[in-house]
């Protein structure tokens, strides 16, 4: 059994690679909740979404998140009440943009949370309506929301309006994840981790989609219990992020953006790192960190590399 530690698209992708090297039914992905938002009603699960749909092969592929072939008229349609919306009214909005088959999902979830379902089942009926053979688990079913503090003063953002409507252009001070004190692990998730041959931590941003699973209470004990057999792979290829903002929120919390930088972060309960062949130089200071360090090539530029990048991941377990 495998268990996945998972965030949006790197995740995703690393996913699609581990099911062509294991039997996908021994693999539970735990995947971040804490970049969810609720749109228009609606209760929007980013991450597990991107996750769903790549290993249902349906994942717009250039964007690595929402539905390949995509059509967009309920936001076109949309777009026509945001500019009546009183100031200050989200109503309308059209900057995080939900497209038409996409929308069918939010519209699902919600409808069965408001029955009274929780988020894992919810979760293990969306994923069985597209054929995914792996267990995917939300890190919880309770709330937990990312909030950033930017340097310059201004009001704390949402993940979403950090991430998509600021384009991660701001400048962040700080990052928390309000009700994480509260939650609890989803069913399973602890027993996952305890279980497992091998619990790997998929190349995603490790402030925005691995810490927050970390963060739930009783995650980060799990994990540093099974510590000599959880194997990360670094989302920061020579000095930079392979998209998004990884590396400079890293050095804006303090942190050094490279492998080591990720090393010092993760070595508490992370017993080896994988890195990519570019930063082979590095790996004598990543085992100074007191992480076993592997070198291969990491960067998954298609399903093959993927399923190498897995391979690398699992061996000797
Ligand atoms: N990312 C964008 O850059 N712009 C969007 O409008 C957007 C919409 C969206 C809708 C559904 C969904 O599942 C993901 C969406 N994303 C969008 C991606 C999302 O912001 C990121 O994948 C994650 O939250 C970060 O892991």
């Amino acid at each position: 059994m495998i268990t996945v530690l998972a965030g949006g698209v790197g995740a995703a992708r690393y996913l699609a690679g581990l099911v062509q090297v294991v039997d996908p039914a021994a693999v539970t992905a735990v995947v971040n909740t804490a970049d969810d938002v609720w749109l228009h009603g609606l209760r929007v699960c980013p991450d597990l979404d991107t996750v769903t749909y790549t290993l249902a092969g349906a994942v717009d592929p250039d964007q690595g998140w929402g539905l390949a072939g995509e059509t967009w008229s309920a936001m076109t349609a949309l777009a026509r009440y945001e500019r009546r919306a009183p100031e200050g009214s989200p109503a309308g909005s059209t900057w995080f943009r939900l497209g038409d088959h996409d929308l069918a999902t939010h519209l699902y979830r919600t409808a069965r949370l408001a029955e009274g379902a929780d988020l894992a089942e919810v979760t293990a009926e969306v994923s069985a309506a597209w054929d995914v053979r792996c267990r995917l688990v939300p890190m919880t079913t309770d709330v937990v929301s990312t909030r950033l503090t930017p340097a310059d003063g201004s009001p704390e953002l949402g993940f979403q309006e950090y991430f998509v409507r600021y384009r991660h252009a701001v400048a962040v001070s700080a990052v928390r994840f309000a009700g994480v004190e509260h939650a609890r692990p989803a069913a399973g998730v602890l027993d996952a981790i305890a279980t497992a041959d091998r619990v790997v931590v998929a190349p995603s941003n490790p402030i925005l989609s691995i810490a927050p699973i970390v963060a739930v209470p009783g995650i980060g004990e799990a994990l540093a219990e099974r510590r000599a057999d959880v194997v990360a792979v670094s989302p920061i290829v020579a000095g930079a992020a392979l998209r998004g903002p990884a590396d400079r929120l890293l050095a804006e919390l303090g942190h050094e953006p490279s492998v080591v930088g990720v090393a010092r972060l993760y070595a508490p309960w992370v017993a080896t790192l994988v890195i990519d062949d570019a930063d082979a130089g590095r790996a004598g200071e990543v085992e100074a960190a007191g992480v076993r360090c592997v070198v291969g090539p990491t960067v998954m530029h298609g399903p093959a590399e993927a399923a190498a990048l897995a391979a690398l991941t699992l061996a000797g377990s």
